[in-house]
């Protein structure tokens, strides 16, 4: 979609939630208004015995003006009439964490190494993205593979992001003591 509209924006074909599920290392992040996770970002999905895809993430976030802290998030997503498009709700651990409910979009993943999220939060009147924010996973927390660089790179083209992402460090900071 090289207009940028986000209705022209394709998603993954025939996306299989189950092998979606397990540990996914945010190692970029094209951030919204107001950001909320900063890094040390790591999601785990899972699918439940009634089919649900869930998540839970933590990540490092500032809170109240300086208090640093790590966020466990949970996210449920509900299911629409393209399995690579989902709503996402999501909440904190903590009442003051942020919540929300997103589009949660999986434009591409190999399963095994890369995965490209896509969400818009406000659409312009000219039917681009006004709002939005993407993260892009890799099953390995120090980086994605040099052979999934082109392919993730031509999607953040394709979705109107490149050169708006900011490496996630991992540095330990939410690491299970
Ligand atoms: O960090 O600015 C931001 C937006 C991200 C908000 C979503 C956080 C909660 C996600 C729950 C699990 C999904 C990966």
């Amino acid at each position: 979609a090289q207009d940028c509209l986000v209705s022209n924006i394709t998603v993954k074909q025939e996306f299989d939630r189950m092998r979606y599920q397990g540990t996914w290392y945010a190692v970029a992040k094209k951030d919204p208004v107001g950001l909320f996770l900063l890094d040390n970002i790591v999601a785990h999905f899972k699918v439940e015995e009634d089919g649900t895809m869930t998540a839970t993430a933590v990540g490092r976030v500032i809170i109240l003006n300086n208090w640093e802290m790590c966020a466990n998030m949970f996210g449920t997503f509900e299911d629409t009439e393209d399995p690579a498009r989902f709503k996402m709700k999501y909440w904190g651990a903590a009442a003051y964490l942020q919540t929300g409910y997103d589009d949660h979009w999986i434009i591409d993943t190999d399963y095994e190494n890369y995965a490209i999220h896509y969400s818009c939060r406000e659409l312009d009147e000219n039917g681009t993205c006004l709002d939005g924010y993407s993260f892009i996973f890799s099953r390995h927390p120090d980086g994605l593979r040099p052979e999934d660089q082109k392919i993730v790179t031509e999607k953040k083209q394709e979705i109107c992001f490149l050169g708006k992402y900011r490496r996630v460090a991992h540095t330990g900071f939410c690491d299970p003591a």
